[in-house]
């Protein structure tokens, strides 16, 4: 079994749907662990992965995801955790509405030798206000492209089938099948 290691319960929910549908078994560790400043993703996850390895003894993953607004020259990107926690998303609505923007997250996946990773991107705008019922970090005021609804006003399962999580997700669960890992 694999063990996924966030603080975050919504990333856990998302997670846990396409881990279900595909019948694979996920164990969850609820912790926070230090990240490095860097700017993309990939560097960051990468290096959380290689020092959770010295205490994490069985196969582990986590998720590293950034928010890129155009108009703001890929602000807040990897930073978005720091951003929402202290501007949040009214004032993101103030400075960025209407803006192009696009999530991307990336899954860091170690074996105990070797760390894997695995990324998905969403393409969409900032919305002009806050909608959706869903309260997960950015979704209340992300509009994926094509839809004219924020994801917050979607499911986890409509969400999964478009998102950067699930994107990442997708790919992940194919390397894991494939090497008859569960
Ligand atoms: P862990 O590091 O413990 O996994 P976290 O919430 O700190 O949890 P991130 O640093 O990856 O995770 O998240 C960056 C920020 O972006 C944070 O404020 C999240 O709430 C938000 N976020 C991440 N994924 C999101 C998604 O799919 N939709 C909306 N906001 C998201």
């Amino acid at each position: 079994m694999i063990t996924f290691i966030t603080s975050n319960s919504h990333k856990y929910n998302e997670v846990e749907d396409l881990f279900r549908k595909n019948g694979l078994e996920l164990k969850w560790l609820k912790m926070k662990y230090e990240e490095i400043q860097a700017d993309d993703n990939e560097t960051i996850c990468r290096d959380s992965c290689i020092k959770l390895n010295q205490e994490i003894k069985s196969p582990f993953f986590i998720d590293d995801t950034g928010l890129y607004i155009d108009s703001l020259k890929g602000f807040p990107g990897p930073f978005a955790s720091y951003v929402q926690d202290t501007l949040g998303n009214s004032i993101i609505l103030k400075i960025a509405s209407g803006s192009d923007a696009f999530f991307k997250t990336v899954i860091g996946f170690s074996n105990g030798n070797e760390i894997y990773t695995f990324s998905g991107i969403l393409n969409g705008k900032i919305s002009g206000r806050e909608a959706g019922s869903n309260k997960f970090g950015y979704d209340p005021i992300f509009i994926p492209e094509g839809y004219d609804k924020t994801l917050a006003e979607l499911s986890v399962d409509e969400k999964n089938i478009i998102s950067h999580r699930g994107r990442a997700l997708d790919k992940f669960i194919d390397f894991l099948i494939s090497k008859g890992i569960k």
